[in-house]
């Protein structure tokens, strides 16, 4: 059989399980609940050879489930009888627990509307691993509004109608909050086929059926209550989703406007600085050497322009140290490796923007001193920075926060689109 909880996932649940994968089973049960052919379905739970197939016969009259005192169901088998479905599970016994059992167990879990919890009469009272799945199933009845029918089978197995009694309140002490129904499928079938009215009574099963009856006129308000629930919850986990990543968001990009305003402030600082001291040098008189190239004589001379571009080397690298002081100090050191050249040395931002070459008075006025150089060097220098390691980083983070909010929005959007509760 397929079932309809393993039905290929539309775009919509997708988008939602992108941002909230722990959901995938939350998102299939509620599949289930928002269509509208699908038939109220209910599922036996309990140990192996408790006798959960051989009832389900008898509650629907024919031998459609296997019966056997070996270990026998181990996938799930459905039928349709008069608009319910009957889904019959797997025993649940830990040394048999296969990968196969898993898988019927968890589907069983999510199709069912009703649950029939089998334990049968002679094994006495409800072991460990028992009482902690009735726990489960009832935590998950007060949450979800499915219900659950806890069901004594074998009864006739029992000794007399006494030690009946005592099993019966033995667990009904155990689970005072589950309807409890002693049932013997052996007599159901021996009253049905004698046409012994009192033996058929006597079996369990017709007050049993009448149970299911009523329990499962409450399905459809069960479902619509399951459905506002799962989507309720669901949709604030996302909205919660989206809060922080917007809150993130706003945080990270507070930091980047902040990192900014300050490295322009300081960039401008520094710029103001060294400008006003290189206008300063400028405004010292020169004989205007500089570029008064050195005779062939004047290697081991002290000429005019070699004290002038001496002078002019140092006024410069005053101001490159100034400026390179203040971009270590905001990180920006090294060029991206995009712009890398073969020669290590040259790797700087310094000489990316400022060059190599030995300047003269000209040039130091236009570089330091005309708006336009200083234009230029406020542009360069903020380029780089935004690319630096830290701000790249920074930017990175700020596209990862915009894709979670932008995943979380889409999710919420999905999540609107899913049908409504049948
Ligand atoms: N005496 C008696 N035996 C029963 C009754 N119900 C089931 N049995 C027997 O108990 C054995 C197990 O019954 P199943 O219905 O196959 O049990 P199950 O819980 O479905 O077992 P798995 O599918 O292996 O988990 C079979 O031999 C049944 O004939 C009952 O009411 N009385
Ligand atoms: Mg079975």
């Amino acid at each position: 059989m397929t079932l309809s909880a393993y039905d290929a996932r539309s775009p919509a649940e997708h988008d939602i399980l992108a941002v909230l994968p722990g959901r995938v089973d939350d998102l299939a049960r509620l599949r289930l609940l928002t269509r509208a052919a699908q038939p109220p379905t209910v599922t036996v739970v309990g140990k192996y050879n408790h006798g959960k197939s051989r009832l389900l016969n008898e509650l629907l009259g024919s031998d459609a489930f296997a019966v056997s005192d070996r270990r026998e169901t181990t996938v799930l088998a459905e039928q349709v009888v008069d608009g319910v479905r009957w889904l019959d599970a797997p025993g649940l016994d830990a040394d048999v627990d296969s990968e196969d059992d898993r898988h019927a167990l968890q589907a069983a879990w999510l199709e069912s509307d009703v649950r029939l919890f089998v334990h049968a009469a002679k094994e006495g009272e409800l072991d460990a691993a028992e009482r902690s799945l009735l726990d489960t199933l009832g935590a998950d009845g007060e949450r979800t509004h499915r219900q659950t029918l806890l069901v004594l089978s074998q009864v006739d197995q029992l000794a007399d109608a006494a030690s009946a009694e005592q099993v019966a309140s033995a667990i009904g002490a155990q689970a005072p909050h589950m309807p409890l129904h002693a049932v013997s499928s052996t007599r159901h079938r021996q009253g049905v086929k004698g046409g012994k009215a009192l033996l058929v009574e006597h079996s369990g099963l017709p007050a049993l059926r009448a149970s299911l009856q009523t329990v499962l006129a409450r399905v459809p308000q069960a479902r619509t209550h399951e459905a506002a629930l799962l989507r309720g919850e669901i949709g604030a986990e996302l909205a919660q989703r989206r809060a922080e990543g917007e809150e993130r968001l706003g945080a990270l990009r507070r930091e980047q406007a902040t990192q900014r305003l300050a490295f322009d402030a300081g960039l401008n600082a520094v710029l103001d600085k060294v400008g006003g001291d290189m206008r300063a040098y400028l405004e010292t008189p020169s004989e205007g050497q500089a570029l008064v190239p050195d005779g062939a004589g004047d290697a081991y001379r002290i000429t005019a322009g070699k004290v002038e571009r001496s002078r002019n080397q140092i006024a410069y690298s005053r101001a490159c140290i100034e400026i390179d002081a203040f971009l270590a100090g905001h990180g920006v050191i090294g060029l991206p490796a995009d712009r890398h050249t073969p020669a290590r040395s040259l790797n700087t931002v310094m000489v990316a923007v400022m060059g190599v070459s030995v300047k003269h008075r000209e040039h130091l006025r236009r570089i330091f001193c005309e708006p336009a150089g200083r234009e230029r060097l406020l542009r360069e220098f903020t380029q780089y920075y935004e690319q630096s390691d830290d701000r790249a980083a920074l930017a990175r983070r700020i596209a990862e926060a915009q894709t979670e909010v932008a995943g979380a929005r889409r999710a919420l959007a999905a999540l609107r689109t899913l049908g409504a509760p049948a």
